[in-house]
């Protein structure tokens, strides 16, 4: 097994609460890869029929983790997606779960033209943790780390907290 000369970082939590603004401006700060797995899927075709309800392809998630896992292997990775129990556990080094109060996180659900059940249900992830719990189940408890997501100044915090862990790790591994 190869070492990695860069760690591996999973941005998840509910829709909207700021993995992609985070992931992309991490990635300028730090010179990790960020992907979006949504993104990915889109340009593959990683799919496996239609969730009608939820208006959006079902993700093919066999495909989607054959498709990044020598990626992976190689380290300096940052994986944005809304759920985390589809990835293997060996792929990260820490997991970051954003959390939203859920007024904020409704405004931001419905200027991106979520409505009826589709945006009520996702505030009550939000509201029931449900990714947090995910994340707690799938991964080791000592690498899962909530960061609250309300706010510019939050944002600025976390990518701070972020950028400093990763330059800790490099240290640490090289
Ligand atoms: P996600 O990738 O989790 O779906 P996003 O990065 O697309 O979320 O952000 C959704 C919207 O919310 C976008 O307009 C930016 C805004 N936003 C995200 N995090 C924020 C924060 N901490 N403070 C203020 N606005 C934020």
């Amino acid at each position: 097994m190869k070492t990695k000369k860069q760690p591996n970082i999973l941005l998840t939590g509910t829709p909207g609460v700021g993995k992609t603004t985070l992931g992309k401006e991490l990635a300028q700060r730090t010179g990790l890869t960020y992907v979006n797995i949504g993104d990915l899927a889109q340009e593959g075709q990683l799919f496996d029929g239609y969730d009608d309800e939820y208006q959006c392809p079902i993700l093919d998630e066999d495909r989607v983790v054959d498709e990044l896992d020598e990626k992976m292997s190689e380290g300096g990775v940052i994986v944005d997606y809304h759920g985390c129990d589809l990835f293997p556990e060996r792929w990260f080094d820490i997991v970051f779960v954003l959390r939203t109060d859920n007024t904020q996180l409704y405004t931001r659900l419905e200027a991106r033209g979520y409505t009826g059940k589709k945006l009520q249900d996702n505030v009550q992830c939000e509201i029931f943790q449900t990714i947090y719990e995910e994340a707690m189940e799938a991964y080791s408890k000592e690498i899962v780390h909530q960061l609250p997501s309300n706010t510019p100044e939050d944002m600025e915090h976390n990518l701070e907290q972020i950028v400093h862990w990763t330059e800790q790790w490099m240290k640490d591994h090289n």
